[in-house]
């Protein structure tokens, strides 16, 4: 069967859905397509317990309707995965999105067809679908990175991983889990499994730094405050570089400007409000490794006070730049190494060996186990683009094409793919914001793109590769600039064996922001129209 559209969208999580109704808005038809079995991305899949956004609730929210941002209300200061998924469900209602939805439905393949200058997209029901346009809102974080370790598949008991978690209750009563990664999502299950498990070892390969989220009820009279201005909060945090937390003032001096004293209150003010605050304490911890020290070195004192056997928090301890991987926010993460129940495996210094059907072998020790829980993240940013076929010009693959490291002219367009779109791709401040606003920028700037494009009659637009190789220098120039790439995070590809390292996303959302803006006000140069 093949069925015809303006616009195919692939995937239905937040970005998919705000393209659609843009799309809608722009009055060209659009059908999206999404693997899975409702609307959510992200927070459809990611159903592990204690899964909560880190990022605060009356940011991580759409602003593209003020009606509904006016009639939402937020109960937490952080959501919830069930109260993110109940405000999904509500927008995905309230603009009656799901009739142009098909889920269960993969994508696999995709072809640019030149005489017709239209996209042919294949899905794993072997049906096709062919439109002039095609935005990949596929997610930064959601292609699973499962670690191959001699014997996996043997094991006897459940393996799970936190990005596909099963639909039905997952019970670890009188069970022995163990947990592989200790990033955000292993941070946020790792205190709600040691509770419910009989026995739960930790397997550790970097320690993070984990922040305190500071989760409570959200105060109904901060919300009735924002909600008065906000139009104006938005702005606000649209001017700060990763588009948030304006309630917060960043203070621009130098870490060394202060006594210890006074570093000392500020940093405890920090801890104890909650968030990722401490980053912003001063202005050089992302620029001088001095700086970055003095914040880090205050974090391994939290550490040191708060887990009581000497020898688990020396494990516990980071010892690389803090910020360089995404900073981890959880209550009660450090405490949880107190419990009696709880172990911690050194994966750095004694890798795994194997897994046999009752157990984990790695160069300590044997740990016989019933359920094995995989936190190990993702092949972030490029890897749901790269597990689809996707074949532009003269059939040349996206794959091949970013081979040696993602291409892309503003994360949005990519040379030889003419009228496909990325959403918060690679080269865009994505993941270094609240994704929420990185979304809002790009749908709205896309939308207001086909606008254009219809009105003018023009039939493709491609970033030029001139364009894309000048946006390339840019992006790393802007990370080099910070220490953000000074150690093997997600963000370089580090965590994925075999991947190319290039530092994908790109720091600084008003800066972007305000050149995107100025590029589609001035006839889009850097990409070819025709
Ligand atoms: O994944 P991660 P995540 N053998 O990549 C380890 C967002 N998010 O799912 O650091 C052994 O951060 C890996 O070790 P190392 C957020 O942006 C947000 O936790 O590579 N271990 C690390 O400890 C976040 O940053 C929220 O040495 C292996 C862990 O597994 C992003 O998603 C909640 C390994 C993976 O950490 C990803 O977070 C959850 C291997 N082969 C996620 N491979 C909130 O909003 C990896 N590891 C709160």
């Amino acid at each position: 069967m093949t069925d015809k559209f303006d616009v195919v969208i692939v995937g239905a999580g937040l970005a998919g859905l705000q393209m659609l109704h843009e799309v809608r808005e722009a009055g060209l038809t659009a059908r999206v397509l999404e693997a899975g079995g409702g609307a959510g991305g992200t927070w459809y899949w990611n159903r592990y317990p204690g899964a909560r956004c880190d990022v605060e609730s009356l940011e991580y929210s759409y602003q593209f309707s003020p009606e509904l941002q006016q009639d939402w209300e937020w109960t937490r200061r952080y959501a919830g995965r069930a109260e993110i998924m109940r405000y999904i469900g509500h927008v995905v209602d309230r603009f009656d999105l799901a009739r142009d939805i098909r889920f269960r439905t993969r994508v696999e393949a995709m072809t640019y067809d030149e005489p017709t200058a239209t996209w042919t997209v294949r899905t794993d029901g072997g049906d096709e679908v062919v439109a002039r346009f095609v935005i990949m809102a596929t997610g930064c974080l959601s292609e699973p990175n499962v670690p191959d370790i001699p014997g996996i598949g043997t094991f006897a008991g459940d393996v799970l991983h936190t990005g596909r978690w099963p639909r039905e209750p997952v019970g670890f009563a009188g069970k022995r889990v163990g947990v592989v990664g200790t990033g955000s999502s292993g941070v946020q299950a790792i205190p709600i499994i040691a509770q419910e498990a009989a026995e739960l070892v930790v397997f550790q390969r970097t320690p993070a730094y984990t922040l305190p989220a500071g989760d409570e009820p959200l105060d109904p009279a901060l919300q009735a405050a924002i909600k008065a201005d906000y139009a104006g909060f938005r702005a606000r945090n649209n001017a700060m570089p990763t588009a948030g937390l304006s309630r917060f003032p960043a203070n621009p001096n130098s870490v060394f400007l202060f006594s210890a004293a006074e570093r000392e209150a500020i940093f405890e003010h920090c801890w104890n409000r909650g968030g990722p605050l401490l980053l912003r304490a001063f202005g050089d911890p992302l620029v001088d490794p001095a700086a970055n020290e003095v914040v880090a070195e205050y974090v391994r004192g939290k550490i040191r006070e708060t887990v009581t056997d000497p020898e688990v928090a020396a494990k516990l301890t980071p010892t690389h730049v803090i910020g360089c991987k995404r900073i981890c926010l959880g209550d009660g993460y450090y405490e949880t190494y107190n419990r009696p129940n709880v172990r911690l495996a050194d994966i750095a210094a004694h890798p795994f060996e194997e897994v046999t059907p009752t157990s984990v072998r790695t160069g300590e020790g044997t740990y016989e186990l019933d359920v094995l829980v995989f936190a190990t993240g993702y092949d972030a940013i490029t890897g749901a683009l790269s597990r689809i076929d996707i074949r532009g010009r003269d059939g040349q693959s996206l794959r091949a094409a970013w081979s040696a490291g993602p291409r892309t002219y503003l994360g949005l367009g990519v040379p030889g793919f003419p009228n496909l779109f990325t959403m918060t791709g690679p080269g865009s401040p994505s993941v270094l914001t609240n994704v929420l606003v990185a979304i809002h920028q790009h749908a709205t700037w896309i939308g207001r793109c086909l606008r254009h494009l219809a009105g003018t009659g023009i039939r493709t637009i491609e970033a030029t590769p001139e364009a894309a190789e000048a946006w390339g220098h840019h992006v790393a120039d802007v990370a080099g600039r910070t220490l953000l790439p000074s150690c093997g995070s997600w963000y370089l590809g580090a965590n994925i064996p075999g991947k190319k390292r290039v530092f994908m996303p790109l720091a600084g959302f008003p800066d972007y922001a305000e050149k995107c803006a100025v590029i589609a006000a001035t006839g889009y140069p850097g990409f070819a129209l025709a």
